[in-house]
């Protein structure tokens, strides 16, 4: 308040604010002057990215009006906030989108035309903002995205990385990786010089007792950095709120930076100091599901942690209220168990800071975190050596140590000389060295603990956590389905579709509403409406067909039928199933007279996804899908029946393409593993099929469409141990038709073979753990059942479209709602 304008001097200041521009002239005179005065550039030198970069910057005035409007009747409104921490958000392009949630698009895209550019082409000129490996970051995104569309007061935390996600390269059909510096010009970023945080690391605590006799703990002596926060605007679709996503970056703390050093000469030890704090913020960890568990990745994870709970307790403690009043000012969401240090930084602010009693501390706390589980594969939880920990943060290690304690102490009175049981529940895993298991941190230290998708959330309840729903009861645990924004992934993916859905329903208003979809559902035998539907897939197909050609050089048949997958290279994703199903069929293709081939349909396999750098056999899969290719798209009896495509450098505006041009894709995890998959709801709501296993989403995806719409197939979650005990125990012999193409790669047949030794020991005595063979057979003969119906295109347009209109349930704003409901207990407020 201290800082505002006077009563007296405001109207003036209202004079010259800001106006909206409202019609293509004023976008016009924007775009000019941001490229003359912004970027001082002329007619005489404006190429492509300085149209897109003058487009960018119009674009962005017109959001920041909306963003400050949106703060200030937050903090009117002085109503429940969500904090959704990530260390991930990865969200693509923003210039197409704001464009287009703000509804201005059409009349934008003319004046640049009139200008002599195309805006597409001005979209492409964008950098993605990569900052996520996959499924967890993009989830992330959507939500910002619903948030804001349903106008709730909601904040994103996340840091702001120099380098995203790396660039894929395939040099010889091998990944290779490139840094991503995306930062040289990024016009939707806004750093907040006034907004820092000192962080500390390392030091030691210091305990007194006070003369009241109680304890206080000092944590001190420590290196300080400096997190500078940079702001990103998110606009919702339909509204004028513009909710904030406020990145973090580390940089020397001014008292830090050793300026007697510098004096004295030492400037390049001053330098490395400078350098080391920069780190912090330098590098997004490339792996999706695996914990690796480096010192840095821990520190980031504080860094991020403690500058956001700093952030977010300023901002309560502005309204004076008791502490107690926290949890129904602010409601914190942990994206998986990145963020749980935030449960123990609290603790620490209101105990040794605001020094409240550790009872009273707790209970706040309790009531203020929710935590989203998003795996059960054990090589992904994270677990914090002890030894690493202490040594980091030595006060936050007592904190969780006294968590523990009276965690077990509970534990003991309610379930006595259970010593099994307090051993499988301690935060602190007896190994050598100790760890802290962060996942049962973030359970004890919750509210509500939820999974994403039934499967997910019923798997969590009796696996992993099954213990803690015997100790807190059922209710503490739920499930969050997820969703994906059709804002991105319908309109402007797609939105040609977008287009002949509204014709059809009336209006737009489905992309608030997605369950208006439904009004699809008597068009689906409509001749017309079919014949439009599937030319927009066709064009949609030739689309990416051209883009093929433009990038590999390979020629695909637009009318062939295209089967896509696109997602992280992983073992239990199965990639290699579906290479080595592909193999099967160059073999039957090759065995066939050509009286029999002439009546295949003929297929393009698409793959595309990043393998972690250090993931040895996920770099092995893709070049045994680059060593296929090589062969059969060269293999003149093959011709146009088989081609073989992997997309290098896979991300969000690829994703944005391609969803669009499939028939069929593939979600074709070992049943149990893949705790709900996204790109499965996006491949479907652009109007493709899917082929997949009993897992994730998939199973609610088909409870929504109809079984007859989805070509489900292979062994059920329920079974996988006990078939993964018969492979041990009982020489389950290999699938023939598998074994045939493992011979096949052994001949030599896709080059030396001994490149591909790991992938087939892996299936043999590797122990098969992701049942490639046990699902080959039905796996393949599931492929045939997709051949025959693909051939009957009536059928298949009428699925498709049923589908579609089917989908309404997997909206991201769906999940929103439920997590503002059942979670977060927020409502919406209004901004004019
Ligand atoms: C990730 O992307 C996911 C889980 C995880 O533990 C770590 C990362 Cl980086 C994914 C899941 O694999 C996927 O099934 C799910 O749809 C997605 O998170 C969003 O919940």
């Amino acid at each position: 308040i201290e800082s505002s304008i006077p009563l007296a001097l405001r109207d003036l200041w209202k004079k010259f604010a800001a106006t909206e521009f409202s019609k293509k002239e004023e976008f016009q005179r924007e775009v000019v002057r941001h490229v003359e005065t912004t970027l001082a550039r002329s007619l005489y030198n404006c190429d492509e990215l300085a149209a897109y970069s003058g487009a960018a910057l119009a674009m962005r005035d017109k959001l920041i009006i909306d963003w400050n409007k949106t703060q200030q009747a937050h903090t009117l409104a002085d109503q429940k906030r969500v904090y959704y921490l990530s260390l991930e958000f990865l969200m693509g392009r923003t210039l197409d989108n704001a464009l287009l949630n703000r509804n201005v698009k059409e009349y934008a895209a003319e004046g640049i035309s009139e200008l002599g550019f195309r805006m597409e082409d001005l979209i492409d000129q964008e950098h993605d903002a990569a900052l996520g490996n996959g499924g967890l970051g993009r989830l992330a995104a959507c939500f910002l995205d619903s948030l804001a569309s349903l106008s709730y007061p909601a904040w994103g935390y996340g840091l702001r990385y120099r380098y995203g996600i790396f660039k894929q390269e395939i040099i010889d059909g091998y990944q290779v990786e490139v840094p991503d510096y995306w930062l040289d010009f990024n016009p939707w970023e806004f750093p907040r010089h006034d907004i820092t945080v000192d962080i500390m690391f390392y030091g030691y605590v210091r305990r007194y007792t006070e003369d009241d006799g109680s304890t206080v703990n000092i944590w001190e002596g420590g290196e300080v950095v400096q997190a500078l926060a940079y702001d990103v605007p998110i606009p919702g679709y339909g509204t004028s709120t513009t909710n904030n996503l406020r990145l973090w970056s580390s940089k020397p703390s001014t008292g830090e930076f050793d300026f007697q050093k510098f004096n004295s000469g030492d400037y390049e030890s001053s330098v490395r100091d400078q350098q080391r704090a920069e780190t912090i913020s330098a590098v997004l960890y490339p792996n999706d599901n695996i914990d690796v568990g480096k010192e840095l990745r821990l520190k980031q994870q504080y860094f991020w942690v403690a500058a956001s709970l700093y952030d977010i307790v300023r901002r309560f403690k502005k309204s004076h209220r008791a502490w107690t009043e926290f949890p129904h000012q602010v409601a914190i969401q942990l994206n998986d168990t990145h963020p749980t240090l935030a449960i123990v930084e609290l603790m620490r602010i209101l105990v040794d800071k605001e020094h409240l009693d550790w009872d009273t501390a707790w209970n706040i706390v309790t009531e203020t975190f929710g935590y989203t589980n998003h795996t059960v594969l054990p090589e992904a939880l994270e677990k914090w050596s002890v030894p690493l920990f202490q040594n980091l943060l030595p006060r936050h290690l007592q904190i969780i140590y006294d968590i523990n304690l009276f965690f077990l102490q509970s534990v003991e009175r309610r379930f006595p000389k259970d010593r099994e049981l307090l051993s499988r529940v301690s935060i602190i895993e007896e190994s050598n060295p100790q760890v802290i298991r962060m996942a049962y941190l973030a359970i004890i230290g919750s509210k509500k603990v939820n999974g994403v998708a039934e499967l997910h959330s019923d798997l969590i309840k009796t696996t992993i956590f099954k213990d803690f729903v015997n100790i807190f009861g059922p209710d503490k645990f739920t499930n969050v389905t997820n969703g994906v924004t059709p804002r991105r992934w319908l309109h402007q993916a797609n939105p040609q579709l977008s287009a002949l859905i509204k014709e059809k329903l009336g209006s737009y208003d489905f992309l608030k509403d997605l369950s208006l979809l439904g009004g699809l559902e008597k068009f689906a035998d409509d001749k017309n409406f079919q014949k439009e539907w599937m030319d927009i897939k066709f064009r949609n197909k030739q689309r990416l067909a051209k883009y093929i050609k433009d990038t590999t050089s390979i020629s695909v048949n637009p009318s062939a039928l295209f089967d896509i997958q696109v997602k992280r290279i992983h073992e239990y994703k199965r990639q290699q199933m579906n290479i080595f199903g592909v193999i099967s069929r160059y073999l039957s293709l090759k065995a066939m007279t050509k009286e029999e081939r002439a009546k295949q349909v003929p297929r393009v396999s698409i793959f595309g996804g990043k393998a972690a750098p250090g993931y040895w056999m996920a770099k092995t899969i893709i070049r045994l899908i680059t060593a296929v290719s090589e062969v059969v798209n060269n293999d003149a009896d093959i011709g146009d029946l088989l081609k073989v495509v992997f997309i290098e450098d896979y991300n969000v505006s690829k994703a944005e393409f391609l969803c669009p041009a499939s028939d069929l894709s593939e979600h074709i995890s070992t049943a149990g593993t893949e705790a709900s998959g996204t790109s499965n709801m996006k491949f479907v709501l652009n109007g493709g099929l899917i082929i997949g296993t009993c897992d994730g989403a998939n199973i609610e995806i088909t409870r929504e469409i109809g079984e007859e719409r989805i070509f489900l197939f292979g062994n059920l979650a329920e079974d996988v141990e006990d078939l993964r005990h018969a492979h041990r125990y009982g020489k389950t012999p290999m699938d023939p038709a598998l074994k045939e193409v493992c011979d096949e790669i052994q001949k030599g047949t896709f080059g030396e073979p001994g490149v591909f030794a790991g992938l087939i020991h892996a299936l043999t005595e590797g122990g098969d753990y992701y049942l490639v063979s046990d699902d080959f057979a039905s796996y393949l003969s599931t492929h045939k059942l997709v051949d025959e119906a693909f051939k009957d295109t009536a059928a298949w347009a009428h699925n498709t479209i049923v589908a579609v209109s089917r989908m309404g349930f997997f909206t991201s704003d769906r999940a929103i709602n439920e997590y503002a409901d059942e979670i977060w207990n927020i409502d919406p407020v209004k901004v004019d």
